[in-house]
Parts: structure tokens; C-alpha cells; sequence
């Protein structure tokens, strides 16, 4: 048992954590200007090996076969002032471009601040362009500022639809909106959750199916009551069965959910939430798991900060973050990333971020003890890039990409094959 604890406690020291391979390299896939703003790129897991580059601008380009076509996926009105613009896309799980075209989009929607999500089909025999004659709105909620818009989606191992949204701005979240789970003014009063006429949804990660409902429930806060809405709710989503909660909220209690990520090999989520003025976070929750509450703003990652209304008690499902890192040598804003499962071997395992004022790259390792490796408040910089990384992506293999500010599209690449990592200690599943 003895001997147990000790290599337990080694593996869960520095000298036994995982490194990226030394031949790693972030290789150029687009170069700046080929595309506007990438925020990110996505696959449509259907055997095509296409790559999809989000513009903010409202545009979805498609690179297929080593080109990048001249004609867009599809192209949509948005409202990119400040942090808003074309923010997520996902497809739909059964895609195939024959049988299941869906995908789905979002965006700000124009001369406004809130928040929409909208579904459109591939062309029957294009699956390169969008029938946009498919268009059909999913689900908006309302926002107060044009600043902490989340905005990403993705489809969940479980099939559901999963849409980060901010608290909305402005500093200090003033109206508590990242930890009320049901209706509230922008009344300055953090403690009047559950008072008030509006439904904000703001600080939180939604989770639905995106199939029509013929008559909402009053549980339903982005939709009006006895009336179609574009979405239904899963039911075995955390709040149903709770009255005046929002049947929608997968988890709860965050700035500004950026970027977030499935794990491919085993439906752990890691949620990248941006800090105001001190602390960025990286949380995994883990596959499964729901109504988690990530604490925003009783915690900036993972230091308190504020202790009074909805603050004043102990947090239920609290989760708190493995990765938080303070704004020193200019980090200001995470950009969350994958936990790689692609094929440089050495790699996998491991999981990337970045901060978006410095460019640098983050590496962290978790071993079979769930320890993780730098403990905070430590980053391990593998790189500091020239640029400002605005986003990641993974193709249908697994490799992932790094999207930068300035317009460019870069691929981890490594020849290195060292597979023996795996039988280390590491976490593999
Ligand atoms: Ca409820």
C-alpha cells in the first residue's frame, strides 16, 4: 500500500507529467488574409475529411481536398461590433449531406444584442452549399451589452445541442445573472433573482434538441408560453421537473464561456471561461454531468470574488477550474482549446489553450489520479505565437488547428511517434 502512495504521489508530480513531443510544430494550413477573422474551424463527421472555417463576418468557408473553395458554405447577416458577430457552428450528429443535412449556426443577430441560433440544410446533392431556402430560427435569448457572448455550439455525445451564451457584460456581472436560474431584471441587484419580467439565460450553457416544439411550457424561458418554439428540451435536462428554473440551463455561473470542447474519446467537457480582471479559467466536467455550476462571479477562476447575495453561500455543484492563470506578462483572455486525441501519439492526452492577448499556447497534461499537470496557478507556455489565437478546431482525424486574429489557419504537425507515453501513468481513455 506503501509503495501504491508513493508512485501515486510521483505521477502526480512535474517530473512524471506528459510533454508535447520536441518535433512539434504549428504549420501554416491557411495563411493570413485567406480568410476573414477565423473563429474557429469545425468537420462534419461525415467521411468527407471537409474542414469549415467560421468567419465573424457571417460566412462559413469550406476547404476540401487541399483547396479552399471560392463559393462559401453560407453567408448570414450578423452584427460584428465589438465581440459579437458569426460565433458557432455544428452539425448535426447523423449528418451525411444525403439523408441528414442539418447543421446549425451562432450568431448576434442584427441591430441587436441577443443571441440567436438558427438551423439551415445542405443543398440535396451539394452538401458544399446551403440550401438557404432551409432556414429556420432554433432559439434567441436577449443580451443587455455587446461584450460576453459566448457563442459556442456544439453537439454533445448525447445528441443534444450545447450553446454557451455570457453574462452579458457589463464588469462585475452587476445583475447576477450567471448565477439566476430564472427571471430577472437589469435592476443592479444581484439577490432579485427570481423577481422581476425578463428571462435573461446569460451566464450560462444551454442544452436542447433542436426540434420544434408545438406548445412551450412555461418552464421554457426563451420561448413564450403555449406558443411553437424552435427547440424542445431534453428531458432528462437538470431543471425540468423544477419549477421557476429554465428548463434549458445545462450548467451555470460563467462570464464568458468563449470556447468550449467535447472530448472525442469520452464526452469530458472543457469549458474555457474568460475572467475579467485577474484570473482565466479552464474547467473539465466531466461526461455526463449536469447542472454544474462553474461560479462566476462569486469565483474569478479560483479565487473568490464576491461573497455577498447569491455569493454569500456555499455554491451547489460546484466545479471548480484545474487550469487558472492570472493576468501577468500580458495574458488577458483564455481561448479555450481540445484535449488532443489525434494522431501524433506523443500528444494525446493532452490539453491546449491559449491566451488571447499573448498568442501563447498551453499545454496540460491530467494522469490517471485526475491530477493535472502545471497545478495552478501555473501554465506550461509551449509557444508564444506572433499572433492573438482566437479559436481551435478539430478535423474528422482528430488533428487540430489553432485560428489566429490576423486571418490565418495553423496545424499542429509532429513526426514523432512515441506511443510509450501511454503506458506511463497517462490518461488514455
Ligand atoms: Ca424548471
Amino acid at each position: 500500500m506503501r509503495l501504491i502512495a508513493i508512485i501515486t504521489s510521483l505521477l502526480a508530480t512535474s517530473a512524471f507529467a506528459q510533454t508535447p513531443p520536441g518535433d512539434l510544430a504549428l504549420t501554416q494550413f491557411l495563411a493570413a488574409g485567406t480568410v476573414g477573422t477565423p473563429i474557429g474551424v469545425r468537420n462534419a463527421a461525415d467521411g468527407s475529411h471537409r474542414i469549415f472555417i467560421i468567419q465573424r463576418d457571417g460566412v462559413v468557408r469550406v476547404h476540401q481536398n487541399g483547396a479552399l473553395l471560392a463559393t462559401p458554405l453560407v453567408s448570414i447577416t450578423t452584427n460584428t461590433a465589438g465581440e459579437r458577430g458569426l460565433l458557432g457552428l455544428a452539425f448535426h450528429p447523423n449528418y451525411d449531406g444525403v439523408n441528414e443535412r442539418r447543421f446549425y449556426l451562432s450568431y448576434t443577430i442584427p441591430v441587436s444584442f441577443a443571441h440567436g441560433v438558427v438551423e439551415f440544410q445542405t443543398t440535396a446533392g451539394n452538401p458544399n452549399v446551403a440550401d438557404v431556402s432551409t432556414r429556420r430560427e432554433v432559439i434567441s435569448v436577449p443580451d443587455i451589452a455587446s461584450n460576453h457572448n459566448g457563442g459556442d455550439l456544439h453537439f454533445g455525445p448525447d445528441g443534444f445541442l450545447y450553446w454557451s451564451i455570457g453574462d452579458g457584460g457589463p464588469q462585475n456581472d452587476p445583475h447576477g445573472f450567471a448565477q439566476c436560474l430564472w427571471k430577472k431584471n437589469a435592476d443592479n441587484n444581484p439577490s432579485a433573482c427570481g423577481t422581476g419580467t425578463a428571462f435573461y439565460l446569460l451566464g450560462k450553457i444551454l442544452r436542447i434538441d433542436p426540434t420544434p416544439t408545438a406548445s412551450a411550457t412555461s418552464e421554457m424561458c426563451a420561448a413564450v408560453t403555449g406558443q411553437p418554439a424552435g427547440y424542445s428540451i431534453p428531458a432528462d435536462n437538470p431543471h425540468v421537473g423544477t419549477t421557476t428554473t429554465c428548463d434549458e440551463i445545462a450548467h451555470h455561473g460563467m462570464r464568458n464561456p468563449y470556447r468550449f470542447t467535447f472530448d472525442r474519446a469520452n464526452g469530458d467537457m472543457y469549458v474555457g471561461d474568460v475572467g475579467q480582471g485577474t484570473w482565466e479559467e479552464t474547467t473539465r466536467i466531466p461526461a455526463g454531468a449536469l447542472g454544474v455550476n462553474l461560479g462566476w462571479r462569486c469565483f474569478e477562476g479560483h479565487v473568490v470574488f464576491n461573497s455577498t447575495g447569491p455569493c454569500a453561500s456555499a455554491l451547489t455543484g460546484y466545479i471548480a477550474p484545474f487550469q487558472s492563470y492570472q493576468h501577468v506578462s500580458g495574458r488577458c483572455s483564455i481561448t479555450g482549446g481540445y484535449r488532443y486525441r489525434g494522431p501524433i501519439i506523443a500528444l494525446r492526452g493532452m490539453h491546449m489553450s491559449s491566451d488571447f492577448c499573448t498568442g501563447e499556447i498551453y499545454f496540460s497534461s491530467r494522469n490517471s489520479a485526475g491530477v493535472w499537470d502545471p497545478a495552478i496557478p501555473n501554465v506550461n507556455i509551449w509557444q508564444d505565437t506572433p499572433g492573438n489565437v482566437i479559436g481551435f478546431g478539430e478535423d474528422e482525424s482528430g488533428n487540430v488547428y489553432v485560428t489566429n486574429n490576423g486571418g490565418s489557419v495553423l496545424q499542429f504537425t509532429s513526426d514523432s511517434d512515441n506511443g510509450g507515453l501511454q503506458a506511463s501513468g497517462f490518461e488514455s481513455e
